[in-house]
């Protein structure tokens, strides 16, 4: 077998919204990468793993074609595939392992300002530019209305403005662009966020140790997103009000203190952030010392 077969590829975002994310989330779960002069691979220097920096828009056919075994992409973008795979009258040959919660943004009808919406049925015979015409068709037949879906490569939102269009469906976040070019959401038909994508290709034994290594590891660093290690020393008898007021914590570590019979040292992971207001209420339970900090991985 040849040397670079043995790798594993992940095809990630060559430049756009994802890419910073996704490279951040890779190291963190350990790759260090060399880009290369073209940028087209990321070589992994510690371990047999390469980044593909390629259009958002290839991934997934990428990873269903199983020239790459994993994926960081939107779930617009994966659901988009899927359909237009089902209309050749083929299966995506990928499957969907994590959300990543970055990326959202949801893929909305906008009608403009002073056109009528009173719900679906509104859509009846209109034009509808999109750039996503499978998930566009798809919620049109699902709600059985006969609409005729307008191709848009990109600036979908002036579509209406050119007279080429009486509606659009597009992606949005802040809703910024959909008001400076006097558009109004009226309907969402995916809430979508970046998430990782696995090829349902067979792999060798050892790529299959690696792919699986890699899910350990993104598992860990995406459990922990939100985590904290709490410290903090209180009186032996507030024991159970504290435990009662962390938040999304397992069993805490309970430690004596050198020097003191009734005071403990409690340490415990929160799955949960700790804002201040849960500070305060362990502080009038009669805690002192706290200790909030970042937890960085875990391994269950
Ligand atoms: O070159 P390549 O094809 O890789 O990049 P691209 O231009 O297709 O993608 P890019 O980088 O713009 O977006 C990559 C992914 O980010 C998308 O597939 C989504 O999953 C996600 N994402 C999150 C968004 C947005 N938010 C978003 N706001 N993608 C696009 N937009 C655009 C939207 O199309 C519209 O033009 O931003 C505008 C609306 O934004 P607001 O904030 O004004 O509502
Ligand atoms: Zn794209």
């Amino acid at each position: 077998m040849e040397q670079s077969e043995q790798r594993i590829k992940i095809a990630v975002q060559k430049t756009g919204r994802l890419t910073d994310h996704s490279i951040d989330l890779l190291e963190r779960c350990g790759l260090k990468v060399t880009k290369s002069k073209n940028q087209l691979i990321c070589y992994g220097e510690n371990m047999p793993i390469d980044l593909l920096l390629v259009r958002d828009d290839d991934i997934p056919g990428l990873v269903s074609d199983d020239v790459c075994d994993l994926g960081i992409v939107g779930l617009n973008v994966v659901e988009e595939k899927r359909l237009q795979l089902e209309q050749e009258g083929s299966n995506g040959r990928f499957k969907q392992i994590f959300e990543l919660d970055f990326g959202h943004c949801r893929l909305s009808i906008a009608a403009p300002e002073d056109v009528d919406y009173v719900g679906p049925e509104s859509l009846k015979n209109v034009k509808i530019a999109t750039s996503y015409v499978g998930l566009l068709t798809d919620y049109l037949k699902r709600n059985r209305i006969a609409a005729e879906p307008i191709f848009f490569s990109g600036a979908v939102e002036i579509a209406p403005k050119l007279g080429r269009a009486d509606f659009i469906c597009d992606l949005v976040s802040s809703g910024e662009t959909l008001l400076a070019n006097g558009l109004r959401e009226v309907a969402v038909l995916l809430e979508s966020e970046a998430v990782v994508i696995q090829t349902l290709a067979p792999l060798s034994d050892e790529k299959q140790a690696l792919v699986d290594k890699i899910i350990q590891r993104l598992d860990g660093v995406l459990k922990v997103r939100d985590s904290k290690y709490i410290m903090l020393h209180a009186p032996r008898s507030a024991l159970a009000e504290i435990r009662a007021l962390l938040p999304g914590s397992e069993s805490p570590t309970v430690l004596p203190l050198e020097g003191s019979d009734d005071k403990i040292a409690v340490h415990a992971v929160c799955r949960e952030n700790v804002f201040w207001e849960t500070l305060e209420n362990l502080k009038a339970a009669g805690a002192s010392s706290l200790l909030v900090l970042p937890v960085e991985k875990m391994l269950a």
